[in-house]
This record gives structure tokens, sequence and C-alpha cells, in this order.
């Protein structure tokens, strides 16, 4: 796509999709329409499944599992496969973050990043599908040898949310595949438009007809009638805490399918007294801010020592003011819009609570009007105490909440006062102090003065109410395997009928 003609300006007609099933295209169903949530005109038109369609996906997905022409393969020939999506997806790389960023409202060059952390999750899975392997136990005596093999799940259900819709999908199509699963995809009803798009692509890449397949709907509908599905050996779901134990009785309701859960968070940022405070507001900006805040490891809760906390409420606070919040199109714009009405209205009687409770606002504190669209200021409350709503609740806005500490012991409380376990970061110059911290916050992603880096080499996943499993790295692609042990006996049996 060239990026001057089309990129920054408006579809005239909203793109109609089919449903990917068997590899290939499926259509002639009830349709949603999705608007831009930055500007309000209809972008998408994309179906309505039906319980037909989903076993029809189910049963694609199960004949390309057991025909072996998946799982079959070598780990080089699969790494073949997944290394060729990323070259097309190198190539349609704008193209993706234009639909990216239609549905769901971030800035187009944020979705562009967000596509070349999804280029480098293929090369990371094709690395990972050559060196996947199991064990062996030479320790079992001269007449016994063991091995340990690891096989994939079967089919997987994936359920992903609409605050990152290509990044979260990419961050566990690659590891499913290099695995040997085969899947079945649920995207968010808002945001379907890249993860269809994706079928097309693994089909050109040489991936076998059947081993993905995407079903489109509504979560109460579809999502439900996946987790629930007898023939789905594993279920990956990332969403809200709410539904996430919805899947949990499903699985225990139905088959006891292997679960992996992503869910909220609330988490941390940690500044000690001996961090470079600009780094710190640069990184706390940042991470609340990034992606509007709809992100599951945004650092909603700033925990500042006491005798910084003024100095350093006063660098953010200016820093947050210069963000630049706008349409999305616009390649200057660093926050998009707000992507549902509901999410918006979620956050927005958040900053209000937050205020009726006695909590201080710092900067920001409302909506923007920017013509069509929905846009929050980047907010910065002070002041915030243990049980406020703005303390506890995932917000999944861009709305921090700052508290005070004065030993290194009140705020490590401060930071694990949470039922998630997502994320967290440290900010210090002491490596006492940070690595201290880094090891007792409970947290599935630690980040010391930096925030949100990283790449799919490393594991994801949350403690406590964030969730169960692991995505990415070597340790995505276990997660979708199963351990057979395998005993050999060697020599002659000693009979026990003498
Ligand atoms: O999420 P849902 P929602 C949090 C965030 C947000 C809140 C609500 O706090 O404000 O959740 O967002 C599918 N069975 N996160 O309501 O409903 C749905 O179609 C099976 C955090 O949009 O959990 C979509 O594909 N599936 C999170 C996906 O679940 C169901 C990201 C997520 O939607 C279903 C998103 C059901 N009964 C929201 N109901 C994160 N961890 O990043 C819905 N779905």
């Amino acid at each position: 796509m060239d990026q001057r003609t089309t990129v920054h300006s408006l579809p005239t007609a909203p793109r109609e999709f089919g449903f990917w099933m068997d590899g290939a295209w499926h259509g002639g169903r009830d349709l949603f329409e999705r608007r831009s949530p930055g500007h309000g005109v209809p972008v998408t038109r994309i179906p309505k499944c039906t319980p037909a369609d989903l076993n029809a996906a189910v049963a694609a997905a199960r004949r390309a599992f057991e025909d072996r022409s998946w799982a079959g393969l070598s780990g080089a020939e699969r790494a073949g496969v997944l290394l060729r999506t990323a070259e097309i997806l190198r190539r349609r790389r704008d193209e993706i973050a234009y639909w990216e960023v239609l549905e769901n409202g971030k800035p187009i060059s944020q979705a562009r990043g967000e596509i070349d952390h999804c280029i480098a999750c293929f090369e990371v899975g094709a690395g990972a599908a050559r060196l996947l392997h199991g064990d062996s136990f030479n320790s079992l005596g001269d007449g016994l040898f063991g091995m340990v093999l690891r096989e994939p799940v079967g089919v997987v259900g994936l359920i992903t949310p609409w605050n990152f819709p290509f990044l979260i999908l990419c961050e566990r199509v690659p590891f499913i595949l290099a695995s040997g699963c085969t899947m079945v995809v649920k995207p968010s009803e808002v945001t379907s438009a890249t993860t269809l798009i994706l079928g097309e692509i693994l089909a050109e890449a040489g991936l076998p007809k059947g081993a993905y397949n995407v079903v489109t709907g509504s979560g109460r509908s579809i999502g439900q009638a996946l987790t629930e599905h007898p023939d789905v050996d594993m279920l990956s779901f990332t969403g809200s805490t709410a539904v996430g134990r919805s899947v949990v009785h499903a699985a225990a309701d139905t088959n006891f399918k292997k679960l992996g859960l992503e869910l909220g968070g609330k988490n941390p940022i940690v500044v000690f007294a001996d961090a470079d405070l600009e780094d710190a507001a640069d990184g706390a900006a940042f991470g609340i801010s990034f992606n509007t805040g709809q992100c599951c490891v945004s650092s909603s809760r700033l925990i500042v020592d006491a005798r910084v906390a003024d100095e350093l409420e006063t660098i953010l606070s200016a820093k947050m003011k210069k963000i630049v919040v706008g349409d999305p199109l616009d390649e200057a714009t660093q926050v998009g819009a707000i992507t549902t009405d509901a999410q918006n209205q979620t956050i927005l009687s958040y900053i209000e609570k937050g205020k009726a409770e006695g909590a201080r606002v710092l900067t920001g504190g409302g909506a923007m009007s920017l013509g069509k669209g929905s846009y929050i200021e980047p907010t910065l409350f002070s002041g915030v105490t243990r049980k406020m709503a703005i303390a506890t609740d995932e917000i999944f806005g861009p709305v921090l909440s700052s508290f005070r500490f004065e030993t290194a012991e009140q705020a490590i409380q401060l930071a694990n006062d949470t039922v998630y376990g997502l994320a967290a970061s440290v900010w210090s110059k002491n490596i006492d102090t940070a690595l201290a911290a880094a090891r007792r916050i409970r947290a599935g992603r630690m980040w010391v003065n930096c925030i949100m880096a990283g790449g799919p080499e490393m594991p994801l996943g949350g403690f406590k109410q964030s969730g169960w499993g692991r995505e990415a790295g070597t340790y995505g692609v276990e997660e979708y395997t199963q351990v057979k042990s395998v005993h050999i006996e060697l020599g002659k049996r000693s009979h026990w009928i003498k």
C-alpha cells in the first residue's frame, strides 16, 4: 500500500470480510458494522458466525491436526512457514497497521511499531519450532531407558481482546503453530479485521488448510461456545478477569480443556529517591498513556518515595500535559481514541469516582472534544489512598494514581497490595534496592529503570488473578505441548511369572 496516498485517509466504504476457515474465505452471514473510534465512520463489516460455523471450524482444525499435515512436519519445515509469514507481514505492514488504527483507534505510528513486534514474534516462533525438544533419562539403570516427548496439545481455541488485536494474536499464533497445534481464533467483535487477514497471509506462507481458522462474533455467543466446545483441547484467553473466571467454569463443566489466561492488571511503578526522576517521569507518562492506557501492563499505580514525590509529580504533570492526543491517522499523534463507547464511559466514571473519593487531579481529569471520536486527557491523581476505586480497580484508561511511601518495605507492600500480578516497574540507581524490589514484587513481568521493554524471546503472563501460564518464547511454545514419558526396556525381561 502506498502510504502517502492511502494510509492517512479514511476508506470511502466499509470493507466487507468473510470468516476464514479451512484455508478459504466464507461469506453469506449477517454482518456487524464497525465504526472507526477515532472518526465515527463505518470501516469494516464482519460476519456474525453461527454455532454451526464454529463446529465446522473446530472440525477443520481437528482434521488438520489428525492428518499430520502440520504436526507431522519437522520443526525446520514449520519454521519455514513462520519465516515466510514474517516476510509477508513485512511487505503488508502498512496495510495491517491501517486496519488496526481504523478498528482500534490507536495512533498509526504506534500501530506500525506493533506490526514490527509481530514480525519478530514469527521469527522467534520459527526458532522455537526448530529448538523444541523433550528430555531423556539415562539414569534408570542398565535395563531401562526413559524419554520425555513433547507433543502438541491438539486443537487450541484462542480468544483475543480489542486493545492490541494483532499484537496479542501474534504473541500467541506463532508459538501455537511452532508446537504443532492447530487452532480456531475468536477475535473481539470490534477488532476482527487483522485476525482475518492473517488467515490469508498464513495460507500464502504455506500453512496447511485447517491449521488456522477464524470465527467472528460476540463473546457471549461464539466466544462462550468456543470455551465450552468438547473438541477443543486447550483454550488461551486474553481479556477481563470476569470472563476469565467464566472460562475456567466452562472448562470444568465440559472437557477440562487446558487453559492459558492473561487477565487484568493494576501494575505498580515504584520510584525510589535515588532514581533519575526525569527518566522515571518519562517512563510513568509513557507507561500510563501508551495505547490510551488500554493495556494490561499499563503502570497505573505510581508508588513514590515521599521525599521526592512533589518533585516527581511536578515533572510528570508537565510531561503528561505535552502528550499529543489526537486523530489516530495523524503521524504526530501519540495517544489516539478510546476504542469503545463502553470503555470510554468506564474510564470517565472512574475519573469521577476518584474526584468524589477525595483524590486530587494534578493534570487531565476529563474527556477531550476533538470533533468525532472519544478522547480522554492523560490524567494524574495525587493523594490516592488504598481503598479508593482508582487504587484497586483496573481502569483500562490513561488514569494514573499516585501513592507515597516512607520505607522500602512499605513500597513493596504497596506494590503487592492488589489482587493482580501482571507487571511492575522499579526505578532506582542502587542495584541492591532495585533487585530486592524486583525479586519481592509479585508480578510476571518486571522492568528496572525501563517500562514495557522486551521482545518475544521473554515469557509473558501473570501472577495471582492476572492469569495462568506464559505466552511467547520457549516458555510459550511449551505451554501448547504436553509431555509424555516413554519407558524402554533394554535386554531380556526379568519375568514376573516364574
Ligand atoms: O473484555 P472481555 P471487555 C479488561 C479491561 C476492560 C474490561 C472489559 O479492564 O475494561 O476487561 O473489557 C470475548 N466467553 N480487559 O468487556 O469481555 C470477547 O468477545 C468467551 C483486559 O471488552 O473480556 C473478546 O474477544 N469469550 C484485557 C474477549 O473475550 C468472551 C484486554 C475479551 O472481552 C465472553 C481486554 C464469554 N462469555 C479487556 N465474553 C487484557 N488483559 O489485556 C466476552 N468474550
